[in-house]
């Protein structure tokens, strides 16, 4: 397979309401989307989930572009691929920069996949036809909004609640929602707001039976993790803090959480969620799929790559309603009863709405 041109557009989408975490708030949704064409004309879509600001991660949506122009995109139009897994050696010697990589690579895997007439999630091995999903609500400026977005989204059908919590907004925001709504599947992701000095706090957490409690300490740490989860009943969920396979080994091997937060992005794209995934599996450890506010190209990634048998647990991946007015994709994403039912068409398996791509489109580049 010869990629002959590469389209870059620069999007820009409003959410619907502002998403608010430790880190920060996002009100319009910008982002980069590959078009990976073939000498055929077909295309393959792939989405940065790159933010505009550095704050979840080092990436931002200019250090995608800067990456994608000078490096990647280069080297991709001169590669002939028997696989998208040809991707891992081929930006392999390129440090980091793991969600520039895997937008290019997720276009790759959505053109391979049509290029075979397959569902993107049967070329991934996944073999279910409904995933099981959460939602996240962000950090909201009271416990009776909290309460109200709950409320809400349960009655949407989600199988579970992650509230993202900070200091200040944790305990009783939780103790709220447990007196409330009962023995519901609940969790909480912090974005790294605490230190282990806060473990007394964070124990707190332990008598409310949360499933677990996603990236308490520094995005970059996995020892104080590891020191933490000694203390608490409650499973730590590590996101931030895993960027490769071998991230994965050594937090668990030093106990530093019990679940893994796999998003296809901070990992470097599908090839390598996958290698995260089997590690998983074979240890046992259940795994799910997190989100970055995706649009429709990036969600439908995220539903092919969770068919996979080791992600066990509901993930973020909300239906398109729960963030956007008008989504890029027909048909949108839809929750029905607590599961999307993953799409049987070839690749992504969702059409682009052309109209709506390039109404969101702020500009654009080719290169060949
Ligand atoms: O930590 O999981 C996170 C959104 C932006 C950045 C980081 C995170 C999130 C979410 C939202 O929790 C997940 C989603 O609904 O896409
Ligand atoms: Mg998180």
């Amino acid at each position: 397979m010869k990629i002959v041109r590469i389209v870059l557009r620069h999007m820009s989408m409003t959410l619907k309401s502002p998403f608010t975490t430790s880190f920060g708030t996002t009100t319009e949704k910008e982002f980069l989307l590959i078009e990976a064409y073939d000498e055929d004309g077909r295309v393959g879509y792939g989405e940065s989930t790159a933010m505009v600001s550095p704050f979840y991660n080092e990436e931002t949506m200019k250090t995608n572009h800067h990456l994608l122009r000078d490096f990647l995109i280069p080297l991709t139009l001169r590669h002939t691929f028997a696989h998208p897994d040809d991707c891992i050696e081929l930006y392999g010697h390129i440090r980091k920069n793991m969600m520039a990589k895997a937008a290019l690579e997720g276009a790759i895997w959505d053109l391979y996949a049509k290029r075979m007439g397959s569902p993107l999630a049967q070329a991934l091995g996944g073999d279910k036809t409904k995933i099981a999903v959460g939602v996240s609500i962000g950090i909201q400026d009271n416990i009776a909004d909290m309460l109200k977005q709950v409320e809400q989204y349960l009655s949407a059908g989600y199988q579970r609640m992650k509230v993202k919590v900070k200091p200040g907004f944790d305990v009783d925001v939780i103790a709220a929602i447990r007196k409330e709504f009962g023995a519901i599947p609940l969790m909480a992701d912090a974005n790294s707001a605490y230190t282990l000095d806060d473990a007394h706090l964070l124990k707190r957490l332990d008598e409310y039976g949360l499933m677990m409690i996603e990236q308490p300490l520094a995005s970059d740490d996995i020892i104080d993790h590891a020191q933490l989860q000694a203390q608490l009943q409650t499973p730590i969920c590590l996101d931030e803090s895993i960027h490769t396979v071998e991230d994965a080994r050594k937090a668990l091997d030093l106990g530093s959480c019990r679940i893994i937060n796999i998003k296809v992005g901070r990992v470097g794209g599908l090839s390598h969620a996958k290698a995260i995934h089997d590690l998983c599996q074979a240890r046992q450890v259940p795994v799910w799929c997190g989100g970055m506010l995706e649009s429709g190209i990036g969600r439908a990634h995220n539903v092919a790559i969770t068919t996979l048998p080791g992600f066990t647990l509901p993930g973020d991946t909300s239906g398109s309603n729960r963030y956007w007015h008008e989504d890029i994709i027909e048909p949108e994403v839809t929750v029905e009863n607590g599961f999307i039912h993953v799409p049987t068409q070839a690749g992504i398996g969702y059409q682009v709405n052309q109209k709506r791509l390039d109404a969101c489109t702020v500009s654009s580049e080719t290169y060949r």
